[in-house]
């Protein structure tokens, strides 16, 4: 099913066509009322009528996420305080968060998006769908909530947290599909085991799952604890919230919604483009909107697009697995370590349970890798032999995955600690020091 047909499955140059015309638009609109784009625009010798089509985005000046630290909290609006009608905002590390204001026609296209994510994964009017991100400032509960309503779903906003009342409410009213993010979406599959009730008893068949990255091994985790489809939503905080992007019953790369948000992919140290299929940094410009626009903005997440048409029917623009942020890369002994890349090595061994830690330290200067990940009620065992052998087995895959060898340290099922919201994965130590 396709929610928008003309938008989704528009042909690759009538595609280019709309893009440029909403690029030129939102550059005079950006041009002319948000100070800060006028200055970097001048700066950089560029004016609005210099930008003849979406070729010419390479002209324009990227935007940081230290810029919206910069201009906190409405410095990067285009259009005055009283058009605004939502504001949401993501918690950075430290400091000020990042403040994103919305006109209402910005929420008419986050409602849009939305819409085509849940129809992509085959949902209707006819399903009850349980939002189990977070509501408020986080844009996952209000962001799947409107995307419920547009298709004219039933919404069940039980927010995250309370999981034995997400099992009873899943459980007594039917829920279809669960909203949240792969690492919740584990503890309840965990919790729905206890609750001793029998799988058939549920109606749950779509995972709605993203806001974190995750592997190929938690989707088959996740697909077969719950007995569901898991399927990817992608989005940030800056260009909209979830919604950016959506997999299809194809489970083959995300969609990206690119009449609204224009991909491309950079060498982050360069930043120069980079051919299709070649993995960099997303960038993203907003095209279609009209409170906050951004230009070029860097997400950090590194994946490739592919902009081959899917077997869905969809023309739109698939991106690959996010493989992690440039700045989740850990560099350990001067080797790049991706969390993903444990991750995918821990799913593929069935006496593993996919929740893990990354410690990284520095021990005599030298830095230090620990693993530390759950072994499965089943296998878990008091036998040292047995837990020895399995210890080695994955500290060799991880050797040969990583390149650096890690220490491996299994611990008890259901010691890690579980995370309602975004899992935190890494544990660096040095840079508390
Ligand atoms: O996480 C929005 C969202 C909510 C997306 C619910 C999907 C579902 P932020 O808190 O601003 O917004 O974080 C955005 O999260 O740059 C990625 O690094 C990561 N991320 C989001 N979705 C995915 C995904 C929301 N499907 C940051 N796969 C992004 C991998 C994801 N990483």
């Amino acid at each position: 099913m396709i929610w928008n047909e003309p938008m989704e499955c528009m042909s690759r140059e009538d595609m280019r066509r709309l893009q440029s015309e909403r690029l030129k638009r939102t550059v005079e609109h950006v041009y002319q009322n948000c100070e800060p784009y006028r200055k970097r625009m001048q700066e950089k010798g560029v004016m609005p009528h210099d930008i003849h089509s979406i070729d010419d985005i390479v002209k324009l000046p990227f935007t940081s996420k230290k810029d919206l630290r910069d201009y906190y909290p409405y410095g990067l609006l285009s259009v005055p305080i009283s058009e605004i009608v939502r504001l949401q905002a993501s918690s950075g590390t430290t400091g000020k968060p990042i403040v994103v204001g919305y006109t209402r026609n910005d929420l008419a296209i986050w409602a849009e998006v939305g819409a085509r994510c849940f129809t992509a994964y085959g949902l209707t009017k006819k399903d009850v769908v349980q939002v189990s991100y977070g509501y408020g400032l986080f844009t996952g509960g209000l962001g799947a909530h409107a995307a419920t309503e547009a298709i004219g779903g039933t919404v069940l906003p039980t927010s995250s947290g309370n999981t034995e009342k997400q099992i009873m409410l899943m459980h007594d009213l039917g829920s279809v599909a669960l909203a949240c993010t792969p690492s919740y979406a584990l503890f309840l599959a965990d919790a729905l085991l206890d609750s001793g009730i029998p799988r058939e008893e549920f109606k749950l068949r779509v995972g709605a799952f993203g806001a974190e990255p995750w592997t190929e091994g938690m989707r088959r985790d996740l697909e077969s604890k719950l007995g569901i489809k898991a399927y990817d939503i992608y989005g940030l905080t800056e260009i909209i919230g979830p919604g950016v992007g959506h997999e299809c019953v194809c489970q083959n790369g995300t969609h990206l919604c690119e009449d609204h948000f224009f991909p491309e992919i950079i060498n982050p140290d360069t930043g120069e483009p980079l051919p299709p299929g070649q993995t960099g940094e997303l960038v993203f410009s907003t095209i279609s909107k009209d409170g906050m626009p951004l230009l070029r903005f860097r997400t950090r997440d590194l994946t490739s697009l592919n902009y081959e048409k899917c077997a869905c029917g969809r023309t739109s623009v698939r991106m690959a697995r996010i493989l992690g942020r440039c700045d989740d890369m850990l560099i350990i002994r001067g080797v790049n370590v991706f969390p993903s890349q444990v991750e995918s090595v821990i799913c593929e061994l069935p006496e593993l349970e996919p929740h893990y830690l990354l410690v990284v330290d520095r021990v005599n200067n030298l830095d230090t890798l620990e693993v530390q990940v759950e072994v499965n009620e089943k296998f878990y065992s008091d036998e040292m032999t047995k837990m020895l052998e399995l210890k080695k087995r994955i500290t060799h895959r991880l050797q040969s995955v990583l390149g650096i060898t890690p220490d491996v340290k299994l611990v008890e099922p259901r010691s890690i600690e579980r995370s309602q919201g975004k899992a935190k994965r890494v544990n660096d130590k040095r840079k508390l020091q």
